[in-house]
């Protein structure tokens, strides 16, 4: 009796917490997030060059390359993503990148966070070098929708790289208000700081609502923006972070529980670990009362 109390109790826990996409890229993507160089409308359609893309123990390195999104171009190289399920809740998409400007010059450097459909459909927010003041750093968000390119109206600090060229970045949707909030942390003591033109209406950002309603692509992109010189520039990633009210038992936050995810929690079964996306009650094991949670919640959205 004893025993099923306590099920009971984890499986109430567990269906009153969010299930998190979290990657820490250590020494590699986690295969079980199903990461894909794919861009719809871009040349190439699988944009990974090997030479250009590493990994350090905790950490995703991306050589900036010539290529971009921008308007009808089409052509940037190495955006990694994820494919996320229309997105519920309070939702939170958040990375932190440091970018080295190297020898480049005479562009907009950049490299950040992206929510896609496709080439012509997207919305990112980035930490950029400013070539009309010396190559400072700040932070600023762009959008397209068909194919047409503008500014997001979003904008922050103007800052010296040798100060930091670090920065935490955060989009937040609060399903209360309809406004998507984004912060940045330049790592300067301060922590999360709003950008100036934030918070704004999701409808604001078409390709951003489009994700957030119908699902698509959240990746991560480094973009030279125009310029160029050796050495490249390089973005090095920390991690990426979803964060959805996805079904705790939707192990793989594909927005339903099936045998995918009893797959995973069978995979896994006996780890000991925190943070284990098929421990779903977080008791720091991934056993059987797990796989009974998937079996209770199969189907479910
Ligand atoms: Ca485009
Ligand atoms: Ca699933
Ligand atoms: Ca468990």
């Amino acid at each position: 009796m004893r025993g099923v109390v306590g099920l009971l109790l984890a499986w109430t826990v567990a269906v009153l917490s969010a299930q998190p996409l979290m990657d820490d890229f250590f020494g590699g993507f986690d295969s079980q997030h199903g990461w894909s160089w794919g861009v719809p409308r871009n040349a190439p359609a699988n944009t990974h060059d090997p030479a250009r893309v590493g990994f350090t123990a905790e950490h995703l390195q991306i050589t900036a390359q010539a290529g971009t999104l921008y308007q009808g171009v089409n052509s940037i190289r190495n955006l990694p993503s994820v494919s996320v399920p229309a997105l519920r809740g309070v939702w939170v998409l958040e990375t932190r990148v440091r970018l080295t400007r190297g020898g480049a010059s005479g562009g907009y450097i950049q490299a950040g966070l992206v929510a896609f459909r496709d080439a012509d459909n997207y919305f990112n927010l980035h930490l950029v070098y400013l070539p009309d003041q010396n190559y400072a750093l700040s932070v600023s968000g762009g959008h397209e929708q068909a194919g047409v390119y503008g500014w997001a109206g979003l904008s922050g600090a103007v800052w010296s790289p040798s100060a930091g060229d670090t920065v935490r970045l955060m989009v937040r949707y609060e399903p209360d208000t309809g406004r998507v909030r984004v912060f940045y942390d330049r790592e300067d003591g301060m922590h999360w700081r709003e950008f100036t033109g934030s918070p704004r209406p999701l409808s604001d950002f078409p390709a951003l609502q489009a994700v957030a309603q119908s699902g698509g692509q959240i990746g991560l992109y480094v973009d030279l923006g125009g310029g160029g010189g050796s050495p490249a520039p390089v973005a090095t990633f920390d991690y990426l972070h979803i964060l959805s009210d996805y079904h705790p038992a939707d192990v793989n936050c594909d927005g339903i529980v099936d045998d995918a995810d009893l797959l995973q929690v069978l995979f896994a079964f006996g780890v000991q670990r925190c943070n284990h996306p098929a421990d779903i009650n977080g008791d720091g094991t991934v056993d059987d009362a797990d796989l009974l949670q998937v079996l209770f919640s199969f189907g479910a959205r």
